[in-house]
C-alpha cells in the first residue's frame, strides 16, 4: 500500500544543471512550504534577447519530455555601459572570459551600474507562465567573497558594501533577483495550485 507521502501530489521539478540555483530556489520557496525536486538536466536555450522567452520556451520543451509540473529559470547579468552585455549570454561569458574578463572590460570605467535578472517559468499541462525578478547594483573593482556561485564575487547590490559572494545564502536570498521572481511565483502558485502540494 502507498504511504501518505507517496499518495501526495509530486513536488515541482527544478530543471537546471546548476545545483546552486536549485539550492537557492529551494531555500526561497521553503518559506512558502513549496517543495522543489532537482532535475539536473540542461535546458534547451533558444537565441533571444529576452530571458522571459528563453525560460518560457525551455520550460515548455522540458515539460514535453518530462511531463511533470516544472520550473526552469534563466538568469542574466546586464551591465549598463556594455549595453546590457552579457545579458542572455551570461552562461557562455562566465565559462569563457569569466569574472576576470568582465573586470577587464570594465577597467577604468566609473559607471559600474548593472542588474541581475531572473526569469522563472512554470509549466504544466495547462499553463506556461513566467515571473521576472531584478536586483540592481554595480560591478565591483575586484573579485571578493567565497559564498555563492557564478558572478556573485563581482556583484554588489545597491545599498550594500558587500558582494553577493560575501553574504551568507539567507541574506542573498532575501534580496536577490531569484527571490523577487520566486516570491511572485509562490504567491500565484499557492492561490491557484494547492493540489500539487
Ligand atoms: P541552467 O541553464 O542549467 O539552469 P546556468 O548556470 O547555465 O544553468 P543560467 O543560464 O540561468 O544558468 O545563468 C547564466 C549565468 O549566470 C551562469 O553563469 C550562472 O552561473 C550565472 N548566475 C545565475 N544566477 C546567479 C546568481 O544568483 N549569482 C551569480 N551568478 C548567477
Amino acid at each position: 500500500m502507498l504511504s501518505k507521502e507517496e499518495l501526495k501530489q509530486p513536488s515541482i521539478l527544478f530543471v537546471s544543471k546548476n545545483k546552486n540555483k536549485f539550492i537557492e530556489a529551494s531555500y526561497i520557496l521553503s518559506s512558502f512550504n513549496i517543495k522543489l525536486e532537482w532535475a539536473p538536466y540542461s535546458k534547451l536555450e533558444i537565441q533571444s534577447s529576452s530571458l522571459t522567452d528563453i525560460a518560457s520556451f525551455a520550460a515548455k520543451n522540458a515539460f514535453e519530455s518530462i511531463k511533470k509540473p516544472l520550473i526552469v529559470e534563466d538568469d542574466g547579468l546586464f551591465i549598463k555601459v556594455l549595453k546590457g552585455f552579457p545579458g542572455p549570454f551570461s552562461s557562455y561569458v562566465y565559462s569563457t572570459i569569466g569574472l576576470n574578463g568582465i573586470l577587464k572590460l570594465m577597467e577604468g570605467v566609473d559607471d559600474r551600474e548593472c542588474f541581475f535578472e531572473s526569469a522563472v517559468a512554470f509549466c504544466d499541462q495547462n499553463i506556461n507562465k513566467v515571473f521576472v525578478g531584478r536586483v540592481y547594483g554595480e560591478i565591483s573593482r575586484v573579485i571578493k567573497g567565497s559564498y555563492g556561485f557564478g558572478f556573485d564575487p563581482i556583484f554588489i547590490p545597491k545599498g550594500e558594501n558587500l558582494t553577493f559572494a560575501e553574504m551568507p545564502l539567507n541574506y542573498k536570498c532575501s534580496i536577490s533577483h531569484r527571490a523577487v521572481a520566486l516570491r511572485d511565483f509562490a504567491k500565484w502558485f499557492l492561490k491557484n495550485f494547492k493540489y500539487y502540494l
